[in-house]
């Protein structure tokens, strides 16, 4: 029974059999709390034969399904030599040490979910992909977000441009989006990578620092390389610190191409629009959050996903004609620039949501292969030569990771649709090819697997219309050249306080190089961009302001660029900290009432408490503004504030005023209801928008949930005297 049952199982390990496999069960994944069957189904229904239970009611067994015990090894006695015939330990001790493949050599750092793809409608008008073909189709897709610079231990919101790695597991074939929360990249050439990431990783002898740019390094790079420009300015403004990978966009950053199923093309630009609204942290507040909580942002969406709150956005493309490539003033073929919406406005195309956490990070989100190169019939490259390069680096770096050809056909990797085609063996081949005429043409199989093209089995196949002829060259085209004009335009498109933030983080960076040449050279940089950003961050440095060099100067703007000037779509999910007392009779069971009304708008509420009790749910020790998006006190709190509040042994000295004066500090609203409001007064937060004090719990509830709404309340961070409203 036991030896029918491995067999069984090793079948259905390597997807062999399609009997229904005795791993995956129900009940075992039911006790997950996640309160969202539709998404942990489809994902079930994708991996759940590859899966193993957790084993109750069973035996340990070894690799190869005997049981065994293995808790001591074979020894020659209780003081003995271990014997070399002890299997079970050899086989347990090689797996450990095997257990660790390398870490992607950037974006190692990250965390993915399952979902779904329903397209809104029949594109067919525009591209022959088919998971885009019919009104509600659903593809189910999986999304790795990840940070670039940091190891696969970095904190999370180290400053960064963010992965954002979508696959669609079609009905013809793998689809990878492999894009970024920013819509451009630093170079403008492939070969060009190795040299940009090597300036920005830690430095070859010490190693420091860990995931971040503000080295003489990773600065020598930027202001050597201008095309680096526009991606840093949106890296050291908003997008470079996301208060959640729930709360970005995405970008597939390339034009690409459409193609319909009778070969006529457009160039597209790829675009996810966050549907819980794009938000941001500050940077102190992200700095904090990197030593207290490094794994911010990975909680966030698995909580989000475990708690019914699936996260979605909209899959839009801007389209363009052929011939436009040029019409715009800047080349479509430059990965270094937007299209501005008002040039071509996005077309929406579906949603994607996100209902489904993996149930083994390693066999899912560390072991998805993503590329560029899976393309499905339908969308087609261009000729940006980054896009080109990337083609190559992506195949090559599973090749790394996996140690052979067939990652592939590990699960998460594998295509919903039948492989049939002529590559075979190599390490770890999991097919059992039955195809013994492994060779194209043959007769003898009957010609199969027969050619699929254009027209014979709706194959894929390269755009009719592309063609390429040229002199052989290692130079860029010239149409590539103007570096500062859309930094500038997008610098003109943040809000003043946006602005304002931009020019600190650079300060930030610069104020750590230690080279007077780099410190000139981004200067000089910035200085094509604008003056003012120049003279700002000069002025910080210690070092003369620039005269203006304004060639790439203009006044223009553009949509779709600010963070802070929306109000969010949804507050669910957002987290509000209930500071309250166990020392005050009623004040725990005030921050329960509370609570209960917060809930309704299925906000995440915690309340803090000096000990555990009752109704406290976090103790001040524990606590701390980094934790929550919005901060009140509850009645009977206020004893805890302020320079007179009596220390305590079960929590640092000052914490709870610590939580409300960084909750205002970084932005957030916070409040006090009640008597709670007499802490904003012992604590010095002044009576701004945002900070709210009512005796009325409802009037009090509504308030704050309009905070929430909108976030951060930036009026609260001053402005240098020359920045502009
Ligand atoms: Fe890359 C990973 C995004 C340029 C070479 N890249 C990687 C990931 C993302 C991106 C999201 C992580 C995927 C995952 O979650 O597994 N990369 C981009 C974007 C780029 C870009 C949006 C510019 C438009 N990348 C780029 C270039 C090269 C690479 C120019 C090299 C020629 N990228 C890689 C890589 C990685 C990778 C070395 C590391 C791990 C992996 O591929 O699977 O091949």
């Amino acid at each position: 029974m036991h030896t029918l049952q491995t067999l069984v199982s090793l079948s259905c390990l390597l997807g062999l059999s399609t009997a229904a496999c005795p791993y995956a069960h129900p009940e075992a994944l039911g006790k997950r709390q996640d309160g969202t069957p539709n998404g942990q189904s489809q994902r079930d229904g994708l991996l759940g034969k590859y899966e193993i239970s957790d084993g109750e009611g069973t035996h340990m067994t070894s690799d190869v399904g005997g049981p065994i015990e293995d808790q001591g090894s074979l020894k020659a006695g209780p003081r003995g030599s271990t014997l070399m015939e002890d299997f079970i330990y050899r086989q347990k001790m090689q797996h450990f040490d095997h257990e660790r493949i390398p870490e992607r050599v950037v974006h190692a750092r990250g965390a993915g979910a399952h979902g779904t793809f329903r397209s809104y409608g029949d594109f067919s008008n525009i591209t022959a992909a088919s998971f885009l073909g019919e009104a509600g189709k659903e593809t189910p897709v999986f999304v790795r977000f990840s940070t670039v610079a940091g190891s696969k231990g970095s904190a999370d919101t180290a400053r960064d441009v963010h992965g954002f790695a979508t696959r669609f597991y079609t009905d013809q074939g793998n689809l990878d989006i492999v894009g970024n929360n920013i819509p451009v990249f630093f170079i403008q050439d492939a070969i060009r990578f190795p040299d940009l990431i090597h300036s920005v990783k830690p430095s070859p002898d010490s190693e420091i620092p860990q995931a971040a740019t503000a080295h003489d390094s990773a600065w020598d790079f930027f202001s050597s390389q201008p095309s680096t420009m526009h991606t840093l300015f949106w890296a050291m403004a908003g997008s470079g610190i996301p208060r959640s990978y729930r709360h970005m966009d995405g970008f597939g950053v390339h034009t690409f191409r459409f193609v319909t199923d009778d070969g006529s093309t457009k160039l597209i630009k790829w675009h996810w629009r966050t549907k819980q609204g794009k938000a941001s942290l500050v940077w102190e507040e992200a700095q904090a959050i990197a030593g207290k909580n490094a794994d911010f942002h990975r909680q966030d969406l698995f909580e989000a996903i475990e708690s019914g709150n699936p996260p979605s956005w909209e899959l839009s493309v801007q389209v363009v004609d052929e011939d436009k490539a040029l019409a715009f003033g800047f080349d479509l073929l430059d990965p270094t620039k937007i299209i501005p919406e008002e040039l071509a406005p996005l077309q929406p195309l579906g949603l994607m949501t996100l209902n489904a956490n993996p149930a083994n990070y390693f066999a899912e989100t560390e072991q998805i292969s993503f590329q560029p190169g899976h393309v499905v019939r339908g969308i087609d490259f261009t000729e940006d030569p980054l896009l080109q390069g990337r083609l190559y680096s992506y195949l090559d770096t599973q090749l790394n990771r996996h140690n052979g050809p067939n990652f592939e056909q590990i699960p998460i990797n594998r295509p919903r649709v039948e492989i049939h085609n002529n590559n075979r063996d190599g390490f770890g081949q999991a097919y059992i090819h039955k195809n013994i005429y492994q060779y194209t043409p043959n007769t003898l199989n009957n010609g199969y697997p027969a050619q699929a093209n254009q027209t014979e089995g709706k194959g894929f196949f390269t755009a009719p219309g592309r063609g390429a002829n040229g002199p052989l060259t290692r130079a860029l085209s010239p149409t590539f050249d103007d570096h500062w004009s859309q930094p500038r335009l997008f610098y003109n498109s943040l809000l003043p306080v946006e602005q304002q933030f931009l020019i600190n983080a650079i300060r930030f960076e610069t104020s750590h190089l230690k080279s007077t040449t780099v410190k000139q050279n981004a200067l000089t940089q910035l200085n094509r961009i604008s003056n003012d950003v120049a003279k700002r961050v000069a002025d910080a440095l210690g070092l003369p302001a620039p005269a203006p060099d304004p060639t790439f100067y203009h006044s223009n703007v553009t949509a779709g660029i600010s963070i802070f000037n929306q109000t969010l779509p949804t507050i669910a999910t957002l987290r509000v900290g209930i500071l309250a007392s166990v020392a005050s009779p009623d004040s725990v069971n005030q921050a329960q009432d509370l609570k209960k009304r917060l809930g309704r708008e299925k906000l995440v509420v915690t309340v803090v408490g000096e000990r555990m009790a009752d109704g406290v749910e976090q103790t001040y020790s524990a606590a701390d503004a980094t934790g929550f998006d919005a901060v009140v006190v509850a009645p009977g709190a206020e004893k805890l504030f302020g320079p007179g509040a009596a220390p305590s042994p079960l929590f640092p000295a000052g914490r709870p005023s610590q939580i409300l004066l960084d909750g205002y500090r970084w932005g957030k609203p916070v409040g006090g209801l009640g008597s709670g409001a007499q802490a904003l007064n012992a604590t010095g937060v002044p009576s701004t928008p945002g900070v709210y004090a009512d005796s009325d719990a409802e009037k009090f509830v509504a308030g704050l949930e309009e905070g929430l709404a909108k976030f951060k309340f930036t009026d609260r961070f001053p402005l240098d005297p020359e920045q502009k409203e």
